[in-house]
């Protein structure tokens, strides 16, 4: 039996679900965690949708995004199995739902494309390859006979263009256009999704974008590019984390540049000094591994961590791990 029979056997001969994806979640999470309920809806099951940080405003366009919840608690059914989504760890789900989990007795189903080291979950379809997750989800959906719906076909289509960056990145293959193809068939329309995801930014973000260029740095020959993001700018451009969705991409975009990194300074002036980091690589880069040195995580491509201590010491740590990968 192959890993789709495998999980389809067990969505079939299960009735409660809950279906849950990484906090700050994108185009992938979202659309995968409504794609999925939307199907196992069809085959009557009971499912409850979970996002930790909720939907971001920029995702409320996807049809039926309203049946996520934020909260884990008051579930309305003994859940039989939970499936993540869009990653492997749990605790990439939330730290809420990570002690959550830990008190249950239930079937753990994993659909992720992901690098990662560590050994493939027991109930797990995970490649790699794939383009997004929704992909992988189409592909169990088809598995499970169910009725694609626009509603599912939106949200699966808005998976694929996050994760292919527009089907721009070396991700996207011959397959990723067939299944888009299809999708169509099922009534997407293209430029509405890109115009919803594309040319639907706030004017507070845009503002947010000038600040950051304004620290760019090329180092190591003009192979890595570094912005930074502080918390005094969030104040002034009255703007959050959700805002930074997508910053790095204009570092990466310079001629020349293999290597980009946004680093972000953490809202919560309690905590200790922290700095989010965000990677994007061209060419063969695999910042995947950079970001597990400091106990992160992503693909080949595209990955972040979490780094402590002041910005002069979070950048010498960094520095030295990107200067083993870039050799
Ligand atoms: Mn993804």
């Amino acid at each position: 039996m192959n890993d789709f029979e495998n999980i389809a056997d067990l969505i079939n001969s299960n009735s409660n679900f809950v279906i849950a994806s990484h906090e700050n979640p994108d185009e992938d999470a979202i659309g995968s965690t409504i794609a999925l309920g939307l199907a196992l809806e069809q085959l009557n099951k009971n499912v409850y949708l979970y996002n930790e940080t909720g939907v971001p405003a920029a995702l409320k366009f996807l049809p039926k995004s309203k049946k996520i919840h934020k909260n884990i608690k008051n579930i309305p059914f003994e859940p039989d199995a939970v499936v993540i989504a869009d990653c492997t760890d749990s605790l990439r789900v939330g730290k809420v739902f990570d002690r959550y989990l830990h008190d249950l007795s239930v079937i753990k189903i994993t659909i992720d494309h992901h690098f990662t080291k560590k050994t493939k979950p027991q109930y797990s379809i995970v490649d790699q390859q794939a383009p997004s997750t929704g992909f992988l989800i189409y592909k169990l959906l088809k598995k499970l006979e169910i009725d694609i719906t626009k509603d599912i076909a939106v949200n699966i289509y808005a998976t694929i263009v996050g994760d292919t960056g527009s089907f721009a990145y070396s991700n996207t293959t011959s397959e990723t256009f067939i299944i888009a193809s299809e999708l169509l068939k099922y009534g997407v329309n293209p430029y509405e999704i890109s115009k919803n995801i594309y040319e639907n930014e706030s004017l507070k973000k845009i503002k947010l974008l000038g600040k950051v260029l304004n620290t760019l740095e090329l180092s190591h020959g003009g192979r890595v590019a570094t912005v930074l993001v502080s918390r005094e700018m969030f104040k002034i451009t009255d703007t959050t984390k959700q805002h930074t969705e997508g910053l790095v991409n204009y570092p990466r975009s310079i001629k020349g540049v293999e290597l980009a990194v946004l680093m972000r300074q953490e809202e919560d002036e309690l905590k200790d000094e922290n700095w989010k980091i965000s990677l994007r690589s061209k060419n063969d880069i695999n910042v995947a591994l950079i970001a597990q040195s400091f106990g992160g995580g992503g693909h080949r491509s595209a990955a972040g961590c979490s780094i402590k201590g002041d910005l002069s010491k979070a950048r010498e740590k960094l520095v030295s791990e990107i200067e083993k990968a870039i050799k």
